[in-house]
């Protein structure tokens, strides 16, 4: 490639022009044909009108006017990556799917994480649940797998689903909220949804402000059938659990972090994809019978229960791990198609209302978004480990048509593919008979008492932040009846939870308990699986220490703990008063990958400051560089430090310092060092003052 100035023909201003040589790619219009300039349209002389023949301007801004597509109705901001599934149970006794059928089998998947209320350009750190949506590209045809991060859901029954995604969604006369639960129509339909309960509860727990997609589980939602080659079926729930154990964030960090990086989740996935540092998760199944599912006073078909794992142990029966980032964005994580109803021989429906009503729904919305039924010829969409041989033609831009006069079956020219009974897909047959009615059933009526298990099961600090996400959310509602009306549903959960919800809005009474169709069950024991402290990770593999150096800093003392966090499998970043890096007390120059202005403390797993002497009072004086610092402090993060006194009186925290802060300058062979990133391995100081503070 050869770049050079060119004049225009009448010896106007030079521009820039890279032109093609020594076989470098030609650049051509979508017709093939080779183009000699790209800077400037054709014109009638040099200064005159654009000629309407300029067939190369025509071409690339018409292709330019139709790039979009219709972004996803929910989540609509995701990411993708590339993955493998290794069977590590044989299943083939209890299903005849593929992936399943050997201890070592290998199965292509792609993965799509996303947010749900959220538009296409939305934040990443947005309180919302998380889509996590796989495809496996089995050797009997595509399987998808379309969960999400919590295991239960908001509605029972699909008939309510375009409500509540109008209600999540921004307020149809203002356009507003984005990416937002926090509003008045959110709350006042869940008001008026008591099935939304306990979705509501895990909504309002960290879980739906996961440190990364790395460290949140996945879970099928409904409950499906495995079916085995003599055609029996066992009912099965779907889950994901992180190898990297579960992590969340702080509201308030995640409220910083959509300001500091609003890619923060896909520029996590994007750097551990293309660094080989591949998450991994376990897929776990909770597999039982009919006598079991009628042993529970609640319906298994319901999509607002789960089965605590103390009851039925999760089993793991493989790991996914994602290997390979996208090749291009828009190819594969915007053009990616799931379905419910994209299943394989061996797996198969129940009939929970809510999974019959998604299964009708996801075509629907590939043709709308992706234009046409052949959507499933696009390489992220058709499958890979077979064929896909079928008597299906045209449509738009249809591809590899099949040759010949034969595109019917039965046909009498032995051409073509053929039903096959025996590899052939059989559904499950499930004796159906009723009248037609519009209801619900009785065993689907009681909406509280696993909203109660769930916030029991969790610690005191999650029980914390739950409540002060209730206070936060409703407190942006500006109708009072519908924050009333919310700690009245609360009161059938938890009386403490009601109190300290209606204490920290400044309800003027207790309101009454909200109209129950079933009371609360009050005997339902904790689960710690439900719990995300309880199930957090055992080292700072995966994570990321920023470090602040500034001019002076003790060099060797960055090496001892680049090493140990390396060591321990995390990350080390640098952040300098200037991107272009800092000088350490021997003279080399170190680079930082972010300003002190860029590099906010929100954006670390933990966080290290080393200052030179000359520099101290320089970076105590930055208010970006006390922010890092308080910020750190008031999240809870451990926090080495060495010459960073006077950021630490700056910042308003002299004398604070407590055991989650570490003297990284103490003449002791590292010994502080290595107790420093062996603290972080935990996720938090959550002792330290402030906290863990009570109740409002
Ligand atoms: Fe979805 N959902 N959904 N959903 N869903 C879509 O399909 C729908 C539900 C989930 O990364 C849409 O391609 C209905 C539950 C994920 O591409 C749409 C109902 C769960 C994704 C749709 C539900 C999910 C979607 C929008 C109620 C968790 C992202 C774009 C009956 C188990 C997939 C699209 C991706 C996407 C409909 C409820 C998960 C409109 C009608 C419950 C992870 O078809």
């Amino acid at each position: 490639m050869k770049t050079q100035l060119q004049n225009g023909t009448d010896g106007g201003p030079a521009e820039v022009h890279q032109t093609a040589t020594d076989g470098a790619e030609v650049l051509t219009t979508s017709q093939g044909v080779a183009i000699s300039d790209n800077q400037n349209s054709l014109k009638a002389g040099a200064r005159g009108p654009t000629l309407l023949e300029d067939f190369v301007l025509r071409d690339k801004v018409f292709h330019f006017d139709h790039e979009r597509i219709p972004e996803r109705v929910v989540h609509a901001r995701g990411f993708g990556a590339h993955g493998t599934f290794e069977c590590t149970r044989d299943l083939s006794d209890i299903t005849r799917a593929a992936p399943f059928q050997k201890v070592g089998k290998l199965t292509e998947t792609f993965v799509r994480f996303s947010t749900v209320a959220g538009n296409k350009g939305s934040m990443d750190l947005a309180r919302d649940v998380r889509g996590f949506a796989v495809k496996f590209y089995t050797d009997e045809g595509n399987w998808d797998l379309v969960g999400n991060n919590i295991p239960v859901f908001f509605i029972q029954d699909a008939m309510k689903f375009p409500d509540l995604v109008h209600a999540v969604k921004d307020e149809p006369d203002r356009g507003f909220p984005q990416a937002q639960s926090a509003h008045d129509t959110f709350w006042d339909y869940i008001a008026l949804t008591p099935e939304s309960m306990h979705m509501v509860m895990w909504q309002m727990s960290d879980r739906t402000i996961p440190r990364s997609f790395r460290t949140m589980e996945g879970f099928g939602v409904h409950t499906f059938r495995l079916v085995n080659a003599e055609g029996q079926s066992t009912f099965v729930k779907f889950h994901w659990k992180p190898r990297q154990g579960l992590q969340s964030v702080l509201w308030d960090e995640a409220v910083k972090i959509n300001g500091a990086d609003p890619d923060h989740h896909r520029r996590d996935l994007w750097e551990a994809l293309t660094t080989g540092d591949h998450p991994q998760w376990e897929l776990c199944l909770q597999m039982f019978d009919q006598d079991f599912a009628d042993s529970f006073d609640f319906d298994i078909l319901d999509p607002t229960k789960l089965i605590p794992e103390e009851i039925l142990p999760a089993e793991p029966v493989g790991t996914l791990t994602l290997d390979r980032a996208v090749d291009n964005f828009f190819e594969f994580t915007e053009q990616v198609a799931f379905c419910t109803q994209h299943v394989i021989p061996g797996i198969d429906f129940t009939d929970d209302p809510l999974l019959q009503g998604r299964n009708f729904s996801y075509l629907d919305t590939q043709l709308k978004r992706l234009g046409s039924p052949n959507f499933s010829q696009l390489e992220v969409n058709k499958p890979r480990g077979c064929p896909m041989n079928n008597f299906q033609q045209d449509g738009h831009m249809r591809k590899g048509n099949r040759k010949g006069r034969i595109n019917y079956e039965p046909n009498g020219f032995e051409e073509g593919p053929r039903e096959d009974p025996l590899a052939g897909y059989v559904s499950y047959a499930a004796p159906v008979e009723g009248t037609k009615v519009r209801l619900r059933p009785d065993s689907f009526a009681d909406h509280y008492s696993q909203a109660r298990q769930f916030y029991i099961s969790q610690t005191a600090v999650e029980q914390q932040h739950l409540r002060d996400a209730l206070v936060f959310e409703l407190g942006r509602c500006e109708l009072a009846r519908v924050r009333s009306a919310i700690v009245g549903h609360l009161r059938n959960i938890d009386e403490d939870l009601a109190a300290g919800v209606a204490a920290g809005l400044g309800l003027p009474e207790l309101p009454a308990p909200a109209t129950a169709a079933r009371p609360t069950r009050q005997d339902l024991p904790p689960s710690d699986a439900l719990s995300i402290l309880k199930n957090g990770p055992e080292s700072f593999a995966g994570r990321v220490l920023g470090v602040m150096i500034a001019d002076g800093f003790d060099g060797t003392l960055l090496d001892q703990l680049t090493s140990a966090v390396t060591e321990a499998g995390g990350k080390v970043k640098l952040i300098a008063p200037r991107v272009g890096g800092a000088q350490d007390d021997r003279g080399d120059l170190r680079e930082a990958q972010f300003s002190v202005q860029a590099g906010a403390s929100v954006l670390f797993d933990a966080v290290a400051v080393l200052i030179g002497p000359e520099a101290e009072a320089q970076v105590a004086a930055m208010p970006a560089a006390q922010n890092f610092l308080r910020d750190a402090f008031a999240h809870g993060k451990f926090i080495g430090h060495a010459m960073a006194g006077e950021l630490f009186k700056a910042a308003g925290l002299k004398g604070k310092a407590d055991e989650g802060c570490f003297d990284l300058g103490l003449v002791d062979d590292g010994e502080t060092v290595e107790a420093f990133v062996a603290s972080c391995a935990k996720l938090r100081h959550w002792t330290r003052d402030g906290l863990a503070r009570t109740a409002p």
